[in-house]
C-alpha cells in the first residue's frame, strides 16, 4: 500500500521531497560536525551513536582492530611456555595472564564492533594476513626468562603506550583501556618478579635473564611505532585526541622508566648510548634497526608465518564451538518466539 502511494506521487513533488530530505541530511551532517568539533575542543567523548567523520571512524577501526589482533596473537609466545613453567605456581600465573590477553582482545573487538565493523570480517582479515598486529609478537620466546622479559619489557611498553589511551576521545575504546591497563600492570609486575628471581639465582640463571633482556629490549622499543618523522598517522590521531603523545615521546618515557627498574633487577640494558638530555629533559637511546621493523611489518620477521599458521589452526579447531553456539542460540530463539506466540494465543 505504501509503495503504491509513493508510485502515485507526481514526479515534481517527489523531487521536492527528496530535495527536502537531502537538505535535512545536510543539516544533520552540519550539526553532527559542529557537535564533533565541540567535543574535540572540550576534550570530552564521542559515543557510538554520535555523528563522526568517516576518517575518524576509519582511524579508530584501524587502531582498535590492530590492537585486538595484537592481544590475540600475543598469547602465542607465552602460551608456548605454560606446559614448561618451572612450578605449579608459575604455571597458574602464566595461564591467568594468557587468559587476560584473550579477554583484552575480546573487549577490543567489541569496541571495534560499536564502530560498525563485523567481528568475523576482522578475524578473516587477520587469518588471511591482511591485518596488522604488533611487531613484537613475531619474535621467538626461547627460554623461561623470556616470560620475565615479555612481562617486564613488553607489558611495560604496552602500559606506557596505553595509559594515555584511557583518555582516548572514543568512549568505548577509552573505557576498555582502563580495564586493560589495570591488568597489564599486574602482568608487568609478574615479569619483573620472574627476572628478579632469576637474577638472584645461579650465575646461569642470571645470564639467562640478561640474554632475554638483551633480545627483547630493541623490539620492545619498536613497539611504539616508527620515529615521529616517519609516522603518517600520529598528527591526525593526536588532533582527534586518540593518541595523546607521539611515538618518540612515549619511547623516551619508557626508556627512562626502564633505566631505573633495571638497576633494581641487577641487570643491564643492551644500550650504551642511553642518556638523559638536560636541554630537552628527555631520555635518549641508541639507534634502532628500522629496517628490521619494516621487514617484520612486511611479514618477514622471525615468527610471522608461524604465528599466522597457528592462528588459522586455532580458528579451524574452534569451528565446532562456533557452530554449537550458533545452533544453541537459534534453538533458544525458536523456543522464545514459540513461548511468546503461545502466550499471545
Ligand atoms: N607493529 O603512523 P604510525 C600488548 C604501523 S598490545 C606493527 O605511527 P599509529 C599487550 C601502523 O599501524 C600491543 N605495526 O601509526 C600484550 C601504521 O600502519 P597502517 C599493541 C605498527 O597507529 C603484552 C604504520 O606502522 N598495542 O602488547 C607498529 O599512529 C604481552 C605507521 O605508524 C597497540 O596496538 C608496530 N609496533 O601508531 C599482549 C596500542 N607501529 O595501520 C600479550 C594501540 C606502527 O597505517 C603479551 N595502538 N605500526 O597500515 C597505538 O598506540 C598505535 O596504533 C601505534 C602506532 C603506536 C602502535
Amino acid at each position: 500500500m505504501a509503495a503504491q502511494n509513493l508510485q502515485s506521487v507526481p514526479a515534481e513533488l517527489s523531487r521536492g521531497e527528496s530535495q527536502e530530505q537531502s537538505q535535512e541530511a545536510a543539516q544533520r551532517e552540519a550539526d553532527g560536525q559542529a557537535n564533533f568539533d565541540r567535543v574535540m575542543a572540550e576534550d570530552s567523548r564521542i559515543e557510538p551513536r554520535d555523528w563522526m567523520p568517516d576518517a575518524y571512524r576509519k582511524t579508530l577501526l584501524r587502531q582498535i582492530s590492530q590492537h585486538a589482533h595484537s592481544e590475540i596473537i600475543g598469547m602465542q609466545p607465552e602460551a608456548n611456555w605454560i606446559s614448561r613453567a618451572p612450578s605449579l605456581k608459575r604455571k597458574a600465573i602464566l595461564m591467568a595472564k594468557v587468559q587476560d590477553e584473550a579477554g583484552h582482545g575480546l573487549y577490543l573487538y567489541s569496541a571495534a564492533e560499536t564502530l560498525g565493523q563485523n567481528r568475523d570480517k576482522m578475524t578473516a582479515d587477520l587469518i588471511a594476513g591482511k591485518a596488522r598486529y604488533s611487531s613484537i609478537f613475531n619474535y621467538p620466546a626461547l627460554t623461561w626468562a623470556d616470560m620475565g622479559a615479555i612481562g617486564w619489557l613488553v607489558d611495560g611498553a604496552a602500559i606506557c603506550n596505553q595509559v594515555p589511551l584511557c583518555r582516548a576521545s572514543y568512549g568505548p575504546y577509552g573505557r576498555a583501556m582502563v580495564r586493560i591497563c589495570k591488568e597489564e600492570s599486574f602482568h608487568q609486575r609478574q615479569g619483573f618478579e620472574i627476572l628478579l628471581e632469576l637474577s638472584h639465582g645461579t650465575p646461569e640463571q642470571k645470564q639467562m635473564a640478561q640474554d632475554a633482556v638483551n633480545r627483547w629490549y630493541a623490539p620492545a622499543l619498536m613497539m611504539f611505532g616508527p620515529p615521529d618523522d616517519d609516522s603518517p598517522n600520529s598528527r591526525q590521531s593526536m588532533a582527534w585526541n586518540i593518541k595523546r603523545f607521539s611515538n618518540d615521546e612515549l619511547r623516551s618515557r619508557f626508556v627512562g622508566m626502564m633505566v631505573e627498574q633495571v638497576r633494581v633487577l641487577g641487570l643491564t640494558l643492551p644500550d650504551s648510548e642511553i642518556r638523559f638530555n638536560e636541554e630537552t629533559r628527555k631520555w635518549e637511546h641508541g639507534p634502532l634497526d628500522w629496517n628490521e621493523f619494516k621487514e617484520v611489518l612486511a611479514g618477514r620477521g622471525p615468527c610471522n608465518a608461524q604465528r599466522l599458521e597457528r592462528r588459522r589452526e586455532a580458528h579451524d579447531d574452534g569451528a565446532w564451538v562456533r557452530e554449537a553456539a550458533a545452533a544453541y542460540a537459534a534453538k533458544r530463539q525458536a523456543k522464545q518466539s514459540m513461548t511468546t506466540k503461545e502466550y499471545a494465543a
